[in-house]
């Protein structure tokens, strides 16, 4: 091989190395754990132009209770849904709403407002 076509080599090897980093390491570690509340995976997240944290972190198989604090009027973020958990909720400004759900299998889930614009993701691991 040529000098320039090592590079090009190593830049690949590097580019993969970066993705699999960037999506699959960091993202999971960056997601914020649940907290467990006589055996609910609970964890809180503040609603407001967008979803604080917007990754949460649990275990496959137990009960999640994800409590979300709606802190503006803004519609956009006054539904949230769930899609792989057939989950559609009102968020009333300044309050807090309940959803709760159990992740049978491991995976990476996808909650959005009404419109789809703010995102978060449930990040479930094997238990
Ligand atoms: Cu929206």
């Amino acid at each position: 091989m040529s000098g320039s076509e090592v590079l090009v080599v190593l830049g690949a090897a590097a580019a993969i190395v970066w993705v699999n980093w960037y999506f699959f390491i960091a993202g999971g570690r960056s997601a914020a754990p649940a907290s467990l509340a006589g055996g609910v995976q609970e964890i809180r997240i503040r609603v407001e132009g967008a979803y604080a944290p917007a990754r949460v972190r649990v275990r496959r198989g137990s009960p999640v209770r994800l409590i979300f604090d709606r802190q503006e009027t803004s519609s956009c973020s006054e539904e949230v849904v769930l899609p792989a958990f057939g989950i559609r909720k009102f968020l009333p400004a300044f309050q807090e709403t309940v959803v709760e759900f159990t992740p049978q299998e491991a995976g990476s889930y996808e909650f959005t407002c009404g419109m789809s614009m703010l995102r978060g993701r449930v990040i479930v691991e094997e238990g």
